[in-house]
C-alpha cells in the first residue's frame, strides 16, 4: 500500500489482541486506519493476509514508513517507544514489571488457550462439544481472573485502574479480555474489582471507540 503516513491496523472487530491495539492507538491519539480480515471466512488463513503476518493471526500493524509488525503485545510496546504520551507504563522499573506481569497473565496464560483455532482444535478433530469447548473457554478465563483480581486489589486504588490512578497497559488488555468473558457467558460475580475497573475504563472514549460493536466491519 503507498504510504500515507498514517498507521493502519489490520483487525477484526471481535478479535480481542485487536481490540487492545485499537484502545492503546486511541489513548495515544495516534492517526491510524482499520484494515478488516474477516476471521470468521477465514481470510487470516489466505496468501494475501499470509505475506503480511506469516503467523495468520490479527492483529498487524502497518506503521509509518510502511513496514508491518505483528503480536499484539510487541506492538503495544512499540507504541509506548515511539509514542509516550500518555505513558501506559508507570515510571518504576518494579511498578514496570508488575504491569507487564499483569499484561502476561491475560496474554500468555489465559487468551492463547482461548484462541478460535485452539477451539475449533478441541472439536475436530479432538470430538469436544459446544459445550466441552465453553466449560473449557471458562476455565482460563476464571483461573486467569481469580489471580487478576488479588493483583488489582492489591495495586489498584479505590477509583483506579488495574495499577495505580492512570491507565496502563494492564487496562488495555483488560477490557477486551472482560468482553470475551462475557461473550462466553462466564460468572464475573467473584471478580468485583475487575468489574469495576472495566466499567471505569469504558467510560473513556479511547476504549468506547474501540469497542467491537462500533468498528465498521462488525455487522449491522
Ligand atoms: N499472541 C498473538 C495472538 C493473536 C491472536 O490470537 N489473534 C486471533 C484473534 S484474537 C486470531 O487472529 N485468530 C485467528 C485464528 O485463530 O485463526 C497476539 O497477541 O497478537
Amino acid at each position: 500500500m503507498p504510504d500515507t503516513g498514517q498507521m493502519r491496523l489490520y483487525t477484526y472487530f471481535r478479535s480481542s489482541a485487536a481490540y487492545r491495539l485499537r484502545i492503546a492507538l486511541n489513548l495515544k491519539g495516534i492517526d491510524w486506519q482499520p484494515v478488516s480480515v474477516n476471521l470468521a471466512a477465514g481470510e487470516q488463513r489466505g496468501s494475501d493476509y499470509l505475506a503480511v503476518n506469516v503467523q495468520g493471526l490479527v492483529p498487524a500493524l502497518e506503521i509509518e514508513g510502511g513496514e508491518t509488525l505483528a503480536q499484539s503485545v510487541a506492538l503495544l510496546e512499540y507504541l509506548e517507544e515511539t509514542h509516550p504520551e500518555p505513558p501506559l507504563l508507570p515510571a518504576g522499573a518494579v511498578d514496570r514489571a508488575r504491569v507487564r506481569a499483569m499484561v502476561g497473565l491475560i496474554a500468555c496464560d489465559i487468551h492463547p488457550l482461548n484462541n478460535l483455532r485452539i477451539l475449533k482444535y478441541l472439536k475436530d478433530p479432538l470430538g469436544a462439544d459446544q459445550e466441552a469447548v465453553d466449560i473449557w473457554y471458562r476455565r482460563w478465563i476464571a483461573r486467569g481472573f481469580e489471580a487478576l483480581e488479588q493483583l488489582v486489589a492489591q495495586y489498584g486504588t479505590p477509583d483506579g485502574y488495574c495499577f495505580g490512578e492512570t491507565v496502563t497497559l494492564a487496562d488495555v488488555l483488560l477490557v477486551p479480555q472482560v468482553y470475551n468473558a462475557r461473550r462466553f457467558e462466564t460468572d464475573l460475580t467473584p471478580y468485583p474489582r475487575l468489574v469495576e475497573v472495566d466499567a471505569r475504563l469504558q467510560a473513556l472514549d479511547a476504549f468506547a471507540d474501540a469497542v467491537p460493536e462500533v468498528q465498521p466491519d462488525a455487522p449491522k
